[in-house]
């Protein structure tokens, strides 16, 4: 029998990006009488959305409420269920695990054990097959074509994640004119620097937030656009050529009442509407994340009609990588893309099942990062597989680089076509 058999899971706790303690686990898996291990450090987000899969933390005096003995626990019980038992067919795994915590958010045992569990095993079953974990994947995607992913590389933060005036958290550079991946990185990575001295020129902080990238003290989306693009310029590139702008709006976090409280003032969604016009008429805006509350489907509604053959407009809190919630949004034209996020959804088969929905369907997706990460790249192998686009922050902080380098280095080891040729010819329109 060669079939991989579990062995043993070990947790531990581990810190992330914010010093908050997240869980890392350990398969150990046998296979032809060797034994394999592999791990899955568990990440953490900020703006989360209301109907995320349930983060379990322990609510007392240690790391101000954030501990995770909890969720190591319930490792130490999913191990006495599935010790012993055949491991290679993650939706069966996966199901053990859904069975095992009873809840529909995995409330229970923690999506961050569940999913711990569910990823380290997977990864470790790849590894008793000799396989990169991006190869892996297709025994389940079925998706046997690799390319590397177009990052989306947050270079100016605001919202949650930074401590400015800026109410829209994440301003993104798009290399989609560069013909291989290392030569998007790298001029990705000059950019950053340029943006750097440039706001060093205009009296600015070039300290950074959650994601790496700068965190000026402007508060205007107008601004910060406007340096963005002098970056690219200063750079070398062009504009709408060489990069595009993506914006992730997180809108849920300043929607008060009813009300977007945008640049202080309470507005309502037509207003906002008005907001991301001007920005699309003005600059070459590539994507727009969340622009609204994860419950006002019908300003997105109102929004998708209007621009979903322009821009992508990509659902984040709103679909939080749920099956469900993802059928309701193509039910109801709602969103051309959605942001995948393994943490929001708990296990990695949810998150296939999500990104083939996604995928059938005509919606982009985008493997993302969480805002508290670490130093795992799982990320990097499930965007090569099936995905055309990764989130992981600025070329800059090495929670975030750690995706970027793995992909630089599946790059370099497996001579992978870069996505954004591919993209440009079947999908940009160019006005
Ligand atoms: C987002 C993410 C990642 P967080 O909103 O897209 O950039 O942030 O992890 O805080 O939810
Ligand atoms: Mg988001």
């Amino acid at each position: 029998m060669f079939r991989p058999i579990l062995k043993d899971l070990k947790a531990i706790w581990v810190l992330d990006s914010r010093s908050n303690p997240t869980v890392e686990v350990f398969a150990y898996v046998q296979r032809k009488g060797d034994i394999f291990v592999d791990s899955f450090i568990v990440p953490s987000g900020a703006s989360t959305g209301e109907f995320e899969a349930l983060e379990l933390r322990d609510n007392e005096k240690d790391f101000h409420g954030k501990g995770v003995n909890k969720a190591i626990k319930n490792v130490s019980y999913i191990l006495d269920h599935l010790y012993n038992t055949h491991v290679d067919d993650i939706f069966e795994v996966d199901r053990k695990l859904i069975e095992l915590d009873g809840t529909k958010n995995k409330s229970n045992l923690g999506a961050n054990a569940i999913l711990g569990v569910s990823v380290a095993i997977a990864k470790a079953v790849a590894k008793s097959y000799d396989m990169p974990f991006f190869k892996y994947l297709s025994f389940w995607t079925k998706s046997y074509e690799y390319y590397l992913p177009i990052p989306m590389m947050n270079i100016i933060n605001g919202g949650v994640h930074a401590d400015n005036d800026l109410d829209f958290q994440e301003f993104m550079i798009v290399p989609l004119g560069f013909e291989d991946f290392s030569n998007a990185i790298k001029a990705s990575s000059e950019v950053y620097n340029s943006l750097k001295k440039i706001l060093k020129e205009n009296n600015l902080s070039v300290s950074v937030g959650d994601e790496g990238g700068f965190a000026p003290r402007i508060d205007s989306p107008f601004k910060a656009c406007e340096f963005i693009i002098a970056a690219i310029e200063k750079s070398g590139y062009k504009v709408g050529k060489d990069f595009y702008i993506s914006i992730d709006v997180a809108a849920s976090s300043f929607f008060k009442d009813n009300k977007y409280i945008y640049l202080k003032n309470p507005i309502n969604h037509k207003e906002l509407i008005n907001v991301y016009e001007k920005l699309i008429s003005s600059y070459p805006i590539f994507s727009i994340e969340d622009p609204f509350d994860e419950n006002d489907w019908e300003a997105w509604k109102e929004f998708t009609n209007k621009y979903k053959n322009k821009i992508l407009i990509v659902g984040d809190d709103i679909f939080v990588t749920n099956i469900e919630r993802i059928e309701k949004g193509i039910n109801n034209n709602v969103a051309n893309a959605v942001l995948i996020k393994l943490n929001q959804i708990g296990t990695l088969s949810e998150t296939i099942k999500a990104i083939s929905l996604a995928n059938k369907n005509g919606y982009k997706t985008i493997i993302s990062h969480r805002s508290g990460e670490t130093e795992d790249n799982t990320i990097s192998h499930l965007a090569t597989n099936n995905s055309y686009f990764i989130k992981t922050g600025a070329p800059a902080r090495s929670e975030r680089n750690s995706k970027y380098n793995e992909l630089l280095r599946i790059y370099n080891f497996y001579n992978l076509n870069y996505y954004a040729t591919l993209y440009k010819s079947n999908y940009l329109v160019t006005s």
